[in-house]
């Protein structure tokens, strides 16, 4: 009977029929952070320009997954979450390749990031790996540059991080990176490692300026900063594909561009923040090191193996890709 009546029935009624009330985005950390910020600009104009049709509730501290950020892409595909708007290196153990613009000095500066993450022929294949994961791809914001931050001494060498206990996320090429530095990685979550950080349990942490002053780091013991912008992740935007299939195409339309809007706003607000962070942290009475060109070599040379292996352990071929358009970009001076 149902089915019967329901033949010949315009697509899209299924599709209205089958929204939900409510839409469940997972962010790491709350909109007092850029990241979180993002997520909630996101959430409100969709809300706005969907009539609420579409409404996306932000879940901040990964609380969807118990706090457990590692496990966000594996909880998307569960249906668990619909809108995903993370980093990729928290998600490196079910999704290595999308780790890919993350590898440690690949894109060094903010002209090589945005030369990369603006280039149709590197973007392209990356949203094709996010769709073949189980997402569909809308927009790519900024995280911000790792900086790493300590509470026994200066690091302007990779000497100075031996014997150090470094925070690192759940990726096992920042594992990898970071035993490359010289210091001594332990994997926790982002809700675990202040704990871990205010007990001295670890001795340092590397996260974007931005997260630090928001967290407000410098209370956990930590007072020496070097500002080597190793590693700089894309916030990705992406919506569960069995979601994304149940919006209408006008729909669809509105999200995506709501979702571009918000990265663009998103990643205004990091570079702001970016501008005066080393000010900031200052005069909070952290000593801040800015490498020279020589050390920050020294850096590069401490990872380039790791490098040569995550490129072929992430995707060799989008990786070529990245550093081609990072070199012109550089070339350009
Ligand atoms: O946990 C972290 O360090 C954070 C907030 O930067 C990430 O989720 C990668």
């Amino acid at each position: 009977g149902g089915t019967a009546a329901a033949v010949g029935l315009p697509r899209y009624a299924f599709a209205q029929a089958a929204y939900k009330a409510e839409y469940k985005m997972s962010t790491v950390v709350p909109p007092a952070f850029a990241w979180g910020k993002g997520g909630e600009i996101f959430g409100n104009l969709v809300r706005e320009r969907t009539g609420g049709r579409i409404n996306i509730k932000q879940y901040p501290g990964s609380s969807l997954v118990q706090g457990q950020q590692d496990r966000e892409f594996a909880a998307m595909r569960q249906g668990i979450i619909d809108v995903l708007c993370g980093a990729p290196i928290n998600w490196s153990g079910t999704v290595r390749e999308l780790g890919v613009f993350t590898l440690p000095f690949i894109l060094p500066d903010h002209k090589s990031w945005d030369a990369a993450t603006t280039s149709p022929a590197v973007m392209d294949e990356y949203f094709e790996l996010v769709r073949k994961a189980g997402a569909e791809p809308l927009a790519v914001g900024e995280t911000g540059y790792r900086q790493i931050s300590n509470s026994k001494r200066p690091i302007k060498a990779p000497d100075d991080l031996k014997g150090i206990k470094v925070r690192v996320v759940g990726s096992p090429m920042y594992g990898e990176i970071m035993t490359g530095m010289g210091g001594n990685p332990t994997f926790m979550s982002w809700a675990d490692a202040q704990p871990a950080l205010a007990s001295g349990a670890v001795d340092a942490q590397e996260n974007p300026l931005e997260v630090f002053l928001a967290a407000k780091i410098h209370t956990l013991g930590q007072k020496f900063v070097t500002k080597w912008n190793y590693s700089n992740d894309i916030l990705l935007f992406a919506i569960a594909q069995p979601v994304w299939q149940q919006w209408t195409a006008a729909d669809q339309k509105i999200v995506r561009e709501a979702a571009q809007d918000a990265a663009k706003q998103q990643v205004a607000l990091v570079r702001k923040l970016f501008a005066e962070d080393v000010e900031r942290v200052r005069a909070l009475g952290v000593e801040v090191h800015i490498p020279s060109a020589a050390e920050q070599q020294a850096w590069q040379i401490a990872t380039r193996r790791i490098y040569a292996r995550w490129k072929v352990g992430t995707h060799a071929g989008l990786v070529s890709k990245i550093e081609q358009v990072a070199e012109k970009a550089r070339g350009k001076g």
